[in-house]
């Protein structure tokens, strides 16, 4: 099932929100989700955060189909307060950050054809559900979502909107994360993808930079292709605290400052995760290394 995004008035509530009408998908469209399910469930356990399997099997998401968003922000709204809600496509910012406030993850219902198994342009229920669902059972993951969704209220009024957005992308999206001395995979754009789940730890191009809250705000990005460099967070609970602690009103005026940087740059200031097959981590000097610290695998 193909959808664009349709305004309110074409059947969407005023808060962009329909029906998911689990009952209307066809067993052809539990067929590509469950072939999604099986790709990425085969590799990730050696690749991704401890904590999102974790949230797959809190959530019963290892059972077949596509989810059933009922039962599922049933089992979510116990863990951590959060519901999953369907949306015809990509929603305005302002409806997007409310409802993350109000702890409502918004999630497309339409899933991408066979043809479209590896790339779409448009999340669709798997990358929306399979891809950012888990972790909201992770209680300070959690929390960090509804303070993203909560700033960004407060980014509107500061016309800045677009680089909390990029907080968001290099984060949320496409954020790796350390997990004692190897990186991790978090963010929900890498997971649902077979070809970046496998890249974004293996290849040695794309620089892996230490997380820096000013840094990620000046960083533009790419929608069309992998990423060109990822950053690392050190646990969520530093992400949450980094968020929680900073006043984004003098910082926006701070990067007003700062010249934006393009997708693929690197400053001497950068802390780079040495390249894999080495991965290990920071060096603890500022400029680049080509392999692991002393002492690290
Ligand atoms: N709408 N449905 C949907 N899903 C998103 O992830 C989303 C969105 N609207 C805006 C948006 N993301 C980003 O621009 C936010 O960073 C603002
Ligand atoms: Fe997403």
């Amino acid at each position: 099932m193909r959808e664009t995004a349709l305004l309110p008035a074409d059947g969407a509530a005023s808060d962009w929100t329909i029906a998911q009408g689990w009952q209307n998908y066809t067993a052809a469209d539990h067929a590509v989700w469950d072939e999604l399910y099986a790709r990425q469930i085969a590799l990730l356990p050696q690749r991704v955060v401890p904590d999102f399997l974790t949230g797959v099997a809190a959530l019963g998401m290892d059972a077949p189909g596509i989810p059933d968003f009922e039962s599922l922000s049933a089992r979510l709204g116990r863990l951590t307060g959060w519901s999953v809600i369907a949306v015809p496509g990509l929603v305005p910012d302002e409806v997007f950050f409310e409802h993350l406030a109000n702890r409502r993850f918004v999630a497309g219902r339409f899933i991408r054809s066979r043809e479209q198994l590896d790339y779409l342009q448009e999340p669709d229920v798997f990358h929306d559900v399979f891809g950012h669902v888990p972790l909201l059972a992770h209680p300070v993951y959690a929390d960090y979502m509804q303070a993203y969704g909560r700033g960004g209220l407060r980014a509107m009024g500061f016309g800045a909107i677009h680089k909390l957005a990029r907080l968001y992308w290099h984060t949320v999206e496409f954020g790796l994360i350390r997990d004692g001395d190897r990186l991790r995979l978090f963010g929900a754009g890498i997971i649902s993808s077979r070809g970046e789940s496998l890249y974004a730890l293996d290849d040695p191009a794309p620089p892996r930079i230490a997380f820096d809250l000013r840094r990620v705000m000046r960083t533009e990005y790419v929608i069309d292709r992998y990423q060109q460099h990822y950053f690392v967070i050190d646990s969520f609970e530093d992400l949450l605290r980094r968020t929680l602690e900073v006043d984004f009103g003098p910082l926006y005026a701070e990067l007003e400052q700062l010249a934006d940087l393009g997708p693929s740059a690197t400053l001497p200031s950068d802390r780079l995760y040495a390249a894999p097959p080495l991965g290990g981590v920071a060096a603890q000097h500022s400029t680049a290394t080509s392999a692991g610290l002393p002492g690290t695998p």
